[in-house]
């Protein structure tokens, strides 16, 4: 808190949306060109009396050509996406983040600490507690698992980052506006896992003062 207006914002769900507004028009065009084709070949080809052996033609500058539009269309694809994910990376790895939340998995809770103030806060199968995050800062998730692969999920900002057992993922995130948003575990991970859910409540940066100091008052949150 208070190291000055962070430059360069990552907001992840601009970019994908990007991405997303791309992709979509082409899986549609992709999905009409087989549907097309798989009812011409049934009407076209299909078996009629007296009944022949199936008639099988080759054309080769068709088929080449329609590989050659697949590897091209997939080369596109691979690029945009991997342009948005650089970019997202890039921006989060320089900024400075305003919080740092460290975010562990385990079966089946969420738990989220706040180094800065000493709060702890838990969500999943044993009880709900939201994830508190002031709007307008970059905020440092460090992700970690003490179990298995878990995935933090918040569907809304199109953001999901996987947890790796052993290994701390570093993602940064800024929250533009106020508001409540669902967030879950997205890697099935046992029994419990639809009970791996939380809420992520962004607070303009003063609420966010005032709610960490009433955890701190209140003993750095609930176990
Ligand atoms: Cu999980």
């Amino acid at each position: 808190m208070g190291l000055g207006a962070p430059t360069g914002l990552v907001d992840t769900r601009a970019e994908y949306q990007h991405v997303f507004d791309i992709y979509v028009p082409i899986a549609i065009g992709v999905f009409a060109l087989i549907v097309i084709a798989t009812l011409l070949a049934v009407l076209v080809y299909r078996r009629r009396p007296p009944e022949r052996a199936a008639r099988w033609y080759e054309h080769d500058r068709l088929e080449g050509g329609y590989a050659l539009l697949l590897v091209a269309t997939v080369a596109f694809l691979l690029y945009i996406t991997f342009t948005a994910e650089h970019r997202v990376d890039t921006v989060a790895a320089r900024e400075r983040p305003g919080l740092v939340v460290n975010v562990t998995g385990s079966k089946w809770e969420w738990h989220f600490n706040y180094p800065a103030y000493g709060i702890d806060l838990y969500s999943g199968a044993v009880g709900r507690q939201d994830l508190v995050v002031p709007t307008g800062e970059a905020i440092r998730f460090r992700l970690t698992s003490v179990d298995v692969i878990h995935a933090f999920w918040i569907p809304q900002l199109r953001y999901k980052h996987d947890l790796i057992p052993g290994s701390v993922q570093d993602s940064t995130l800024t929250f533009s506006r106020r508001g409540v948003f669902a967030g879950q575990c997205a890697e099935f991970c046992g029994l419990l896992h639809s009970d791996m859910i939380f809420d992520v409540r962004a607070l303009s940066p003063a609420e966010f003062t005032t709610w960490a100091r009433s955890q701190q008052a209140a003993g750095g949150g609930a176990a």
